[in-house]
């Protein structure tokens, strides 16, 4: 079984048990003109982790292992996005308008669709999630436990929202849980860190961090 350098602890991974999830990298978040620009976010601070999530994606897809895509969206009628949700804040666009790539975080949408660098396979899994967590209203967990996964490596954005809250999840329904620490970007790099941080403290109160070299490193490792 894989064993990477991770903190807080190495972090044994065994690899049929063990799925990339890819948090939300939709154009809504990465480009200009989407959910993310609307409220007022910096998408450029979200630019490294495309090419690093990018290369993992590789890595699993090289070896067959299981991969999870997700994309927050919502049902066009917007029956699915609360009240709560739709009037946060203060938006130049809200869930639901016209924007430069469609309806604002609706499913479907050009703008809903998963960035062309890390456009999923048929082989793999798309999940559509109407909350920040993946698991929340999905039927994620039943597909992870069909397959037999048990360890989850997670990327994507934004790490202190979609990230963590999917992270979270995992890591109450008993899954093992790393967060590769260069394929995750946040619109605030300080949210970033402080998540990194608080993921792994406590002994691994959430689950393990590692960089992308060291979760590549393992895989290389394993073939041999
Ligand atoms: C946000 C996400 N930030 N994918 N969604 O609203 O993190």
């Amino acid at each position: 079984m894989p064993t990477l350098e991770a903190q807080p602890t190495p972090f044994t991974f065994p690899l049929s048990k063990t799925a990339l999830v890819i948090i939300d990298m939709q154009r809504d978040f990465v480009e200009p003109g989407g959910f993310g620009a609307a409220l007022g976010n910096d998408v450029k601070l979200l630019a490294p982790s495309i090419p690093v999530v990018e290369a993992v994606l590789a890595a699993f897809r090289a070896r067959g292992l299981t991969v999870v895509h997700t994309r927050e969206g919502h049902r066009a009628d917007l029956g699915d996005c609360p009240p709560a949700k739709l009037g946060r804040g203060k938006p130049s666009l809200r869930i639901g308008d016209p924007g430069p790539m469609g309806r604002i975080l609706v499913t479907g949408e050009p703008g809903n669709q998963i960035i062309p660098e890390l456009a999923p396979l048929a082989s793999e899994l798309v999940i559509d999630k109407p909350g920040k967590g993946a698991f929340y209203a999905t039927p994620l967990d039943g597909l992870l436990r069909a397959r037999g996964i048990t360890h989850l490596l997670f990327s994507g954005v934004t790490t202190e929202v979609c990230v963590q809250t999917t992270m979270r999840e995992a890591n109450d329904r008993g899954y093992e849980c790393l967060l590769i620490e260069d394929a995750t970007d946040s619109y605030f790099p300080a949210f970033k860190q402080a998540t990194l941080e608080m993921i792994r403290a406590q002994g691994g109160i959430v689950g393990w961090t590692a960089p992308s070299a060291a979760v590549l490193e393992a895989l290389r490792h394993a073939d041999s």
